[in-house]
């Protein structure tokens, strides 16, 4: 600290400004960095102004965990100059995000997302009547549009995207792009009520800035802005900040067009898409409850943004394991053949007597987690968690990643061993400790969505291929992008058409 101190005042005093001024400020920064409420979660104290900035590396999920054996689940940290808690372990997470769920419905103001995510959605949105408002009608607008139109919707895509890769004939290709245009497809049959063709150059330019905002997310810029926002307004950081804003206008501007497109078509009774449904509640409801034209945008840009890297990366994640464990593909291809049939067509009813299948996804789900640091949280009250005291407006990160691996309640958790989730009798035994999609009032919204996608796009694409790896390739279980979403790296494929 006092090497720190002498560095400052060394290097103002060669500006000549008064000591005094250095000292006051120098003081301002080390306090803030030092200084801890009462009770508050224990933690390691990195550096003044850059916190635990410089220890994170690539996968921060990992250090908190490291952490968290020395200090407790759940511990504080300073990044950049904000301090910041982190949950570890189970107990602790439910809680704070399940049995205060109202207290934690609050995410934090990051700068950087609030300034190029314009109109703000869903996602981001602090709190409040904004967030309550499209929470309620994204709630109900995909209980209204329903599970069996949501299932038509996907096994249609499905059937597209089974042909694509039949067209491939058993020769090595690389699965993302068709993956990503089927997944974006979904999420744009039941939020806008149609889909596209692999032609059609608007889909394709939304699936491009779908794909930059995700790059955009996972950039070391995007980093540092969130944590040190001052810098949004500093060169070259403004280039970055314009980029993005250019990006998601040009995204809104392209959902705006197919919205307007499909509110010609409402026929003012039934519901069959996100957009019926947001015309049937625009014409239902009064004052402050009224979600403007722009505000649907914003929610529609995140159920895309956060609707399809998710789904794809975990597919790939899935594929990736299938192909590099064989007798596991296998025995998952067995119950398939055992219980839809060699003709028969992947329905959500075959689940429940599906337990291995079963057991797979929720290890694929444990096993690489794809939003490992879920989103940021904040509380808008004073709550205890675990015997500390968490004051009014903390910032707190669920570390899902670390519940995933915990190793007091997973034997070898870096294995991917699906009958860890089946009894002795072969019974599926639903984990309660995955937790993929977060937990209380801001929990993933698609969550049942996301979960039927990924059964039936994994079942059919094992039904109708088997995949492996190509000669001489060895992909990396381990080799992936380090943002807000695990994206596995690029690698190619073999499917065989049975
Ligand atoms: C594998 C698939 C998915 C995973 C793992 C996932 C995970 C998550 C997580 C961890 C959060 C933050 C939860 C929290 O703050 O506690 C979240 C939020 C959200 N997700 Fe998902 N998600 C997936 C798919 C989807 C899909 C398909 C959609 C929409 C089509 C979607 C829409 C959203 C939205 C709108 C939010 C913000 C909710 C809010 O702030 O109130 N997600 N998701
Ligand atoms: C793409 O789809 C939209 C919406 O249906 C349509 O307006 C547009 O003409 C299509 N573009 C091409 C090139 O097919
Ligand atoms: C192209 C093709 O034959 N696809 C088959 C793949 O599996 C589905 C069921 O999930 C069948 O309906 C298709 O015929
Ligand atoms: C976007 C990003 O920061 N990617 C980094 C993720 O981590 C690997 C190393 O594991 C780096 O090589 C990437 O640059």
């Amino acid at each position: 600290v006092s090497l720190f101190i002498t560095i400052m005042v060394f290097d103002v005093t060669m500006l000549n400004i008064s000591p005094f001024i250095v000292f006051i400020i120098t003081f301002v920064f080390v306090w803030n960095w030092y200084r801890r409420p009462p009770r508050y979660p224990p933690g390691p104290l990195g550096f003044p102004v850059l916190g635990v900035l410089p220890f994170l590396s690539n996968r921060p999920e990992n250090k908190f965990l490291d952490w968290s054996k020395r200090y407790g689940p759940i511990i504080s940290v300073s990044i950049g100059w904000q301090k910041w808690l982190v949950l570890n372990e189970y107990d602790v997470t439910m809680e704070a995000l399940v049995r205060n769920r109202l207290a934690f419905h609050g995410r934090p103001l990051v700068e950087f997302f609030i300034r190029t995510t314009v109109p703000l959605g869903i996602a981001f949105a602090p709190g409040g009547v904004h967030w309550k408002t499209l929470r309620k009608f994204g709630t109900n607008g995909i209980k209204a549009v329903g599970l069996e139109i949501m299932e038509k919707k996907t096994n249609i895509e499905i059937q597209y995207f089974i042909e694509e890769i039949r067209g491939h004939k058993g020769k090595s290709f690389n699965i993302q792009e068709p993956l990503t245009h089927a997944v974006a497809n979904v999420v744009s049959s039941f939020c806008l009520g149609q889909r596209f063709d692999r032609s059609n150059d608007s889909f394709n330019q939304l699936i491009r800035s779908l794909m930059h905002q995700g790059h955009v997310a996972a950039n070391w810029r995007t980093m540092l802005l969130t944590f040190l926002p001052f810098l949004c307004d500093v060169w070259p950081f403004t280039k970055h900040m314009d980029e993005s804003i250019t990006n998601v206008r040009t995204l809104n501007g392209i959902i705006r067009h197919f919205v307007e497109e499909q509110s010609a078509s409402f026929d003012g009774d039934e519901v069959r898409n996100m957009v019926d449904a947001f015309l049937m509640h625009s014409r239902n409801s009064v004052d402050e409850n009224v979600i403007t034209d722009d505000k649907i945008i914003g929610f529609f840009s995140d159920m895309f943004l956060a609707g399809t890297e998710t789904i794809t990366s975990q597919l790939r994640w899935g594929f990736l394991i299938m192909m590099k464990h064989q007798d596991c593909q296998n025995k998952v291809r067995r119950e398939i053949d055992d219980v839809i049939g060699r003709h028969g067509t992947v329905k959500l009813k075959h689940r429940s007597i599906m337990p291995y299948t079963c057991a797979v996804v929720h290890e694929l789900f444990r096993f690489r987690t794809v939003v490992p640091l879920s989103l940021p949280r904040m509380n808008v009250a004073d709550v205890t968690v675990g015997g500390y005291r968490i004051p009014k407006g903390t910032n707190v990160i669920m570390n899902i990643w670390a519940l995933h691996n915990d190793d007091c309640r997973w034997r070898e958790p870096e294995r991917f061993i699906p009958e860890r989730h089946l009894n002795a009798d072969g019974k599926f035994m639903k984990p309660k400790n995955v937790l993929p999609f977060g937990v209380g009032a801001r929990s993933c919204i698609a969550e049942h969505l996301a979960r039927n996608k990924i059964f039936l796009f994994l079942v059919s694409t094992l039904k109708n291929f088997t995949l492996s790896v190509p000669n001489g390739d060895s992909p990396s279980l381990d080799a992936g992008s380090n943002g807000t979403i695990f994206i596995p790296s690029d690698y190619n494929i073999v499917a065989q058409y049975r």
